[in-house]
């Protein structure tokens, strides 16, 4: 009996159709976020409201430190975040890059969709915006990201972001002067898996909308004012509700040079099943950087999905997150990289 009116009401809620829709995926194991999502679509919220809501809990949650405040302090100790929002039915998008003080940056970037004819908003203007939008301004910074940056200054700054530079001999670090090139696979690679975890989300109502969204604290370290794929229309997301939706994760610098969501979405437009198309975004780079760090999501408008991801030292295997009519409850999924 309770089974029936289970079934009943999710019918209701859902009507059939497409079997697997509506549909929500996210990057990592990020529960909750896709909870959010889902209970933002069950509601009768948009595509949109799922993308946002669930990036949002990650942003408060601090999803494996990589997304929302306190988490990545760049070379001045400071977190500055990264987000962006696309709506696949206009083709409209709102992102910020280098937010400072707002907590709630994929907020931020729904807001610059909304109310401005803007695409993209940077640094402190973004923040300005944001306040005179009424967010509310906070101290990114927590013990935790105090101690990561305290910790790097004592090790001479290294690991960090530049290359072919001498450091000031009279300090421990910055400024920095050029020196000779190096061969690229002298240097260390600085990615890996700890210092990249974005939040990045598709959402597909039973009608086929698509929206797309990423929030990231970017990576630790990082020059002041570098800004990651995720903000990045067709890098850090995409989406067509014509075709379907995208977003990735990983080294977002090597990354944002191939535009993989936007890539991901074409070829899904031109027939390609969800995992193909991931795995070709995923191919386009590794032909140049073969072991660069990094993953990507995909769906088509039908509800079908799959990933991708480089195999890398200390990265063999993908995990994301999917939600949709049949499992009605986020089912963590995997994926081999290749
Ligand atoms: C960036 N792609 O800023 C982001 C970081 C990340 O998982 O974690 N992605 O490069």
């Amino acid at each position: 009996m309770l089974i029936s009116l289970l079934i009943c009401s999710l019918t209701l809620l859902f009507p059939l159709g497409h079997s697997s829709l509506p549909l929500v995926i996210n990057t990592w194991p990020f529960k909750n976020a896709t909870y959010a999502a889902w209970n933002a679509l069950k509601a009768g919220g948009s595509v949109l409201d799922a993308v946002e809501k669930g990036c949002a809990r990650c942003e408060m949650e601090q999803c494996d430190g990589s997304v929302g405040y306190g988490g990545s302090p760049d070379e001045s100790g400071e977190t500055t975040l990264d987000a962006m929002i696309m709506n696949g039915d206009t083709m409209e998008v709102g992102a910020v890059a280098g937010l400072r003080r707002i907590k709630n940056a994929i907020g931020v970037a729904r807001a610059v969709m909304e109310h401005t004819d803007h695409t993209l908003l940077v640094g402190e203007s973004a923040s300005v915006f944001a306040e005179n939008m009424g967010f509310i301004a906070e101290d990114l910074t927590t013990n935790k990201s105090l101690n990561i940056f305290s910790q790097w200054l004592k090790g001479n700054c290294q690991p960090n972001y530049r290359k072919n530079v001498y450091p000031d001999p009279s300090k421990s670090c910055g400024p920095y002067r050029p020196k000779a090139t190096v061969a690229r696979s002298k240097r260390a690679p600085h990615a890996n898996t700890h210092s990249h975890d974005t939040i990045g989300i598709i959402a597909l109502d039973r009608d086929g909308h698509v929206a797309a969204g990423t929030s990231t604290n970017g990576l630790t370290h990082k020059v002041p004012g570098r800004v990651g794929d995720s903000p990045i229309v067709g890098a850090g997301a995409y989406a067509d509700s014509a075709a379907g939706g995208a977003a990735a994760t990983g080294d977002g610098d090597v990354m944002m040079r191939f535009l993989p969501s936007y890539l991901a979405v074409e070829l899904m437009r031109a027939g390609a099943d969800p995992s193909a198309a991931c795995k070709s975004a995923i191919s386009r780079i590794k032909r140049h950087y073969s072991e660069f760090f990094g993953a990507i999501i995909c769906a088509n408008t039908t509800g079908h999905y799959g990933a991708a991801c480089n195999r890398a030292p200390g990265f063999n295997q993908f995990h994301y997150m999917v939600s949709n009519s049949e499992t009605d409850t986020p089912i963590l999924k995997s994926v081999d990289c290749f």
